[in-house]
């Protein structure tokens, strides 16, 4: 309402300082009681306001909201996130992102919401999608590229976040391959990459990333707490999503393009900079059986390479890795 906006244009404007009762009922022009519920309500929505006697009110910390504006408001990129599909409350983005690039959106659209309820993981996993705290975001993109490469996107994904990542916080995450980022050997971030093709051309390629960002331990259901962690754990502090979101969409658009005019070999560069798998011994488990091995490095479609004991290197495209 306009009284909302007045209200907490007022309080920007003091800065910080305390605001009477009083004299916020004379700048918004109603009654101290109207001040007083609108202040409630403020609240409610997850504004922590301090009172004093005599002093009057002042907000000691804004709620982090995202919306499609707080996303729009400051993002730098020429492509990425210049649509913004936002939701308070969807069962999956990667569903909506779907329907979406059928109807044909432009390139770089982006479906992010508050809260899943039907998140998804890689084999129809579930993926934890509280409100008010992660990032659920799916980007869609066209590139005109084989099929068979588009698995390298989820790897040039997970380096343009853990890049982000370490612009803004103090924390220097993992990628595991092929799909996760680690922090302390917990995860952080899932991507969860899908196709749109026929034949042997690309449709739309759509990137769904899951970030916790600002959960506590135990927001976490109790068979996550000891797997997964957030950027709020990690650090100790809060972070704003919409910034992050922001400098992911800005990291990815720069390195896409590198992508797409000089191939995979310079995002492979980046993304071993920042693995923990390589040169470790591991299990991968597929879906046609397990492999044990050391992971010797990836190869330019980016599926992992392992030596076994029996010194065959095999060629991995998808599996669940376990560091031993
Ligand atoms: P994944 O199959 O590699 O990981 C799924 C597994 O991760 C789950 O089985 C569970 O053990 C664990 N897990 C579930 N939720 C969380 C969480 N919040 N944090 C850490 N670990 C968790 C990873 O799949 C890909 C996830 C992509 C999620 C995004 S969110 C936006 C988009 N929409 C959608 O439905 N999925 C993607």
């Amino acid at each position: 309402t306009g009284l909302r906006t007045k209200l907490l244009k007022a309080f920007s404007t003091a800065d910080g300082e305390f605001l009477s009762g009083q004299k916020i009922s004379e700048t918004i022009g109603c009654s101290r009681t109207a001040v007083w519920k609108h202040i409630e309500e403020l609240r409610k929505e997850g504004y922590e306001l301090e009172a004093v006697r005599r002093l009057g009110y002042r907000i000691k910390k804004k709620p982090d909201k995202i919306s499609s504006n707080e996303i729009h408001l400051g993002l730098k990129t020429q492509m990425m996130g210049r649509t913004i599909h936002f939701e308070e409350t969807v069962t999956s983005t990667q569903k909506i992102a779907q329907s979406l690039a059928n109807d044909g959106v432009q390139e770089g659209t982006i479906v992010v919401a508050d809260q899943q309820t039907n998140g998804r993981g890689r084999m129809s996993r579930a993926w934890y999608s509280p409100s008010g705290t992660g990032i659920w975001m799916s980007m869609i993109i066209r590139p005109n590229i084989p099929v068979n490469t588009t698995p390298q996107l989820t790897l040039l994904t997970a380096v343009a976040i853990v890049q982000a990542i370490e612009e803004l916080t103090p924390l220097k995450p993992d990628i595991k391959w092929p799909n996760d980022i680690m922090i302390n050997g917990k995860k952080v971030v899932g991507i969860l990459t899908e196709l749109q093709a026929e034949a042997d051309q690309v449709h739309s390629v759509i990137i769904g990333t899951g970030i916790n960002v600002n959960q506590k331990i135990e927001d976490f259901p109790e068979d996550l707490q000891n797997i997964a962690t957030s950027i709020l754990i990690e650090t100790g502090t809060s972070w704003e999503r919409a910034q992050l979101i922001q400098t992911i969409l800005l990291r990815f658009e720069s390195l896409y393009s590198l992508f797409l005019s000089k191939g995979f070999k310079p995002i492979k560069l980046l993304w071993e900079s920042y693995a923990i798998s390589l040169n470790k011994v591991l299990i991968a488990r597929t879906l046609k059986g397990t492999v044990e091995g050391i992971a010797i490095g990836i190869d330019d479609d980016g599926a992992l390479l392992i030596e076994t004991c029996e010194k065959k290197i095999e060629k991995i495209y998808s599996a669940d890795i376990e560091l031993k």
